[in-house]
């Protein structure tokens, strides 16, 4: 390697994802954790929480696509979306795509992420602008408990499952979650690689079994996560990926490159081991 400024994640001790840090932009320590936005000249703008990967310019539609659209389009009418966390606004930038929203409300406990979003990273932050939004700056697990019968659907757009953001993964919380959504509601979650975790990987998909009835996996390729291969929780009492699923409404989304109808179907089919990793556990 040459003279310049790498960064590193190890994921999960003996190697990890190496990226030419080409110019920094911002480095500071927010009262919740480390942030760092870099800039990489094949990636575009990179943003870490904690050293960890949260987001690249080149990647991140994968990601934020796929967190929203499979939950939106599975549900008839969702009026009133509640996003914890996600403070860079992507994924609210993906939840006002959909004309039957009218209100995106976003739940993110670190004010400096969305300020420092709104400065570095437009294309997601844009999101955070949009007229259906409202930004609460809050604790997501506190929120969440004082709205009851709330919400349409809630989608939780955290960090890893360590330190502050553990709580979010826990069936205490899916049971407030619960609560916050109007009857026929669902949730969907960022749930991490299968790839590595093979010991809390799989809890999540428990946890989330032990409060709604349905609860479904389905993963997406997002080349600058740990181990490339992420996936995501969907749990809902009433409803599953495929209830009220119309490719019509799909087609009206402007400007995916990585969702599309088939993917309602295909994302749901989990690799062998990641679905045996599952069976093992329920
Ligand atoms: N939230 C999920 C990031 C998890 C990545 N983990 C890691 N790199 N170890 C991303 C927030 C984007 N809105």
């Amino acid at each position: 390697m040459d003279e310049r400024d790498w960064y590193t994640e190890l994921h999960g001790g003996p190697f990890g994802l190496t990226i030419r840090r080409d110019q920094v932009l911002i480095r500071e320590r927010t009262p919740y954790q480390q942030l760092e936005i870099f800039e990489n000249e094949a990636l575009g703008r990179v943003l870490l929480l904690d050293d960890a990967v949260m987001l690249t310019e080149r990647d991140e539609f994968i990601y934020h696509e796929m967190l929203v659209h499979p939950g939106m389009l599975a549900h008839p009418d969702p009026h009133q979306v509640l996003v914890v966390g996600g403070g860079d606004g992507g994924t609210l930038r993906e939840v006002v795509k959909h004309q039957e929203v009218e209100q995106a409300t976003l739940c993110e406990i670190d004010e400096a992420v969305i300020n420092l979003s709104r400065e570095f990273l437009p294309f997601t932050a844009a999101g955070l602008d949009h007229p259906k939004s409202t930004i609460h700056v809050g604790d997501g697990l506190e929120y969440i408990r004082s709205h009851r019968e709330e919400f349409d659907v809630v989608i939780v757009d955290s960090t890893d499952p360590v330190g502050m953001a553990e709580g979010l993964f826990r069936s205490p919380f899916y049971r407030d979650v619960k609560a916050s959504l109007k009857p026929g509601g669902l949730l969907v979650q960022q749930a991490e690689s299968p790839f590595y975790g093979f010991e809390t990987w799989p809890r999540t998909f428990s946890e989330l079994a032990s409060v709604f009835r349905n609860v479904h996996c389905y993963g997406a390729a997002i080349p600058m996560y740990p181990s490339g291969y992420w996936t995501f929780a969907f749990g809902s009492d009433d409803l599953t990926p495929k209830s009220w699923f119309d490719p019509l409404r799909a087609d009206r989304l402007e400007g995916l490159r990585y969702y599309s109808s088939e993917l309602q179907d295909a994302a749901f089919q989990l690799p062998r081991f990641a679905r045996l990793a599952l069976a093992s556990e329920h």
